[in-house]
């Protein structure tokens, strides 16, 4: 009894700790693994809010770089540019789609290793003050997207 009143404390505690709710996370990211001598990565995927109310990506950080932003990409006279998208509104219950020429986040200046297959973890705080954790999968440089099997029918 004492045992199982332990447990149940303890998963409150988890419960009401912000930094393991993961009402905001990141499906299927992924990113490539950029060539030699390139220190932009572009990771994408869908930002999923699992909360009841909306969050708003205010700020974004990762280990060995120098800056995490959110871009999209556009064409504009001919030429795939990209912008800063500023802060990122994910609504209740809803998400914001990243992909390749749209909305990605961009890392810049990344110093650390990167494995194919191993994942990448970049820290989002919101405009509340929540922290979260993205997790994207490192594929390999030719990669268009995550990895979909034929019979996915995608
Ligand atoms: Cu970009």
């Amino acid at each position: 009894m004492v045992r199982l009143v332990k447990g149940m404390v303890l998963v409150m505690l988890v419960g009401f700790s912000t930094f393991s709710r993961a009402e905001l996370s990141l499906q299927n990211g992924w990113l490539r693994l950029p060539p030699p001598g390139v220190s932009m990565l572009a990771v994408y995927g869908e930002i999923r809010n699992q909360g009841a109310t909306a969050r708003v990506v205010a700020e974004l950080s990762m280990a060995d770089a120098a800056s995490v932003m959110v871009h999209r990409s556009q064409l504009e006279h001919g030429k795939m540019r990209m912008r800063s998208a500023g802060q990122l509104l994910v609504p209740a219950g809803g998400q914001v789609t990243l992909e390749p020429q749209g909305l990605h986040i961009m890392v810049m200046q990344f110093a650390g290793t990167l494995v194919v297959g191993e994942n990448i973890a970049i820290d989002v705080q919101t405009e509340a003050g929540d922290r979260y954790t993205l997790l994207a999968e490192v594929r390999p440089t030719n990669a268009i997207g995550p990895a979909l099997s034929v019979s996915d029918g995608q």
